[in-house]
């Protein structure tokens, strides 16, 4: 089980700490029974099915869904992560993918929507999936290209292509971002929720990465949606992924979080276990300077990350500078803590099949997904600028 002595920090109520531990036992006991790393398809559906009868999925719905409370409850979302990236990073990625592929569903559905999409969900029996990315707009999601045309009254097709796509092959729904075109740029999105099997619909090709999971280039030719589908109002579709981005951001600085936390576990079995020079590994003063660096890095991660997700649950409208920073700071932390621990176990640290090892190519997409630590940076410059003009203006006035 992972180290949760942190559950005593101020941050946390009594149903947080419940639900973690509780989570933390179960994954202790039931998670490897899913995981096959050389299947990840087959263990990502059994993974949300087994979370999903588990009910720990109700964290990622609101309560008039079958969730735990009224409004995403953010600390939960995080200590979700934390705890199955200690686990096992294909844990975390099911758990995640569930609630970032219907978190804006249940930001900016309709009562209709939710109530079709949501409790499926929350049970494990529909796999979700954020299809933004495309080939010519990660980074600049205000540059997306693929197109959402009226088709008819009450339909619109979609044209274009979306790629990295997680769970991409075996969602049963992708939530899509579409230049709808009411104005130019980041004004002229919408988000559509979009059933896999919808005709128009193909998986273009498989990708495979240094971590697999599933992860997919998505091809929609004429692809008819209905446009009850459409999640908040025509042309708000950036502010739809923004604001479910600002929420999710967060989470994957605790699922680095979790990372970080085991390699810093297996660094001090290794350290206290390991013999050279006559002497414990853990006697020499740099493997203790490499595990204090470490730790101390780890706490300073956890209060960024568990900052951010506090503020957004006392009604914060926006936690889009506290989130960045958060996901920044955590996700190359971690980078940092899983390569000291690799280092620390030699060779060994290399060797395929190693949990260091896996650690170390788990961690690098982190620091590039949901926003590059380069985007993050832009977007914390931008938020205190902005706070800064908006201070002199109102001393003008
Ligand atoms: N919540 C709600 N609204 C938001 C928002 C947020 N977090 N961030 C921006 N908006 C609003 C802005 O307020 C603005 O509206 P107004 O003009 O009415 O104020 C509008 O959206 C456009 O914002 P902005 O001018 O900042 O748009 P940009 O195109 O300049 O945004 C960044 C640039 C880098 C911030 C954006 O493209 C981004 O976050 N990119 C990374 C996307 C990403 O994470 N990609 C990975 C794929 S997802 S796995």
């Amino acid at each position: 089980m992972p180290d949760l002595s942190h559950l005593d920090w101020p941050f946390f109520g009594e149903a947080q700490r419940r639900f973690a531990l509780d989570l933390a036992r179960w994954a202790d006991r039931e998670a490897a029974a899913h995981i096959d790393h050389s299947d990840v398809d087959r263990s990502c559906r059994a993974l949300v099915r087994a979370l999903g009868e588990a009910g720990w999925l109700k964290a990622v719905v609101p309560a008039a869904y079958g969730g735990l409370s009224d409004r995403l409850d953010v600390r939960t979302l995080c200590l979700a992560r934390e705890i199955l990236g200690w686990n096992d990073s294909l844990a975390d990625f099911a758990f995640a993918m569930q609630g970032l592929g219907s978190g804006s569903i249940s930001l900016f559905g309709s009562d209709e929507l939710k109530a079709k999409y949501l409790p499926m969900v929350r049970d494990g029996r529909q796999i979700a999936a954020f299809a933004l990315s495309e080939p010519e707009a990660g980074s600049d999601t205000a540059a997306l290209a693929t197109t959402a045309t009226r088709d008819g009254p009450a339909h619109v097709r979609l044209d274009g292509v979306k790629t990295w796509i997680s769970n991409g092959g075996i969602a049963d729904h992708y939530v899509v971002f579409a230049r709808s075109g009411e104005a130019p740029g980041a004004k002229g999105l919408s988000a559509f929720v979009v059933d896999a099997d919808a005709p128009g619909l193909s998986i273009a090709g498989r990708i495979e990465v240094i971590a697999p999971h599933p992860l997919a280039t998505l091809r929609f030719t004429g692809c008819r949606v209905p446009v009850a589908n459409r999640l908040g109002a025509p042309g708000e579709g950036f502010k739809v992924a923004m604001a479910t981005l600002d929420i999710f951001r967060s989470t994957v600085g605790a699922a680095a979080l979790g990372l970080a936390r085991r390699a810093l576990d297996e660094a001090l079995d290794r350290a206290a276990t390991r013999r050279l020079f006559g002497a414990p590994l853990a006697d020499l003063q740099m493997t203790q300077a490499a595990l204090a660096d470490s730790a101390s890095e780890i706490d300073a991660a956890a209060l960024l990350i568990y900052r951010a997700a506090w503020a957004k649950d006392q009604g914060a409208a926006r936690i889009t500078r506290e989130s960045s920073i958060a996901k920044m700071f955590a996700t190359e932390m971690a980078q940092r803590v899983i390569d000291r621990a690799v280092q620390l176990f030699g060779g060994h640290g290399v060797r395929v099949g190693s949990k260091v090892e896996a650690l170390y190519r788990e961690i690098r997409a982190l620091r590039i997904y949901e926003g590059a630590t380069e985007v993050q940076k832009v977007i914390i410059a931008r938020e205190m600028l902005k706070a800064r003009a908006t201070k002199r203006l109102q001393a003008a006035e």
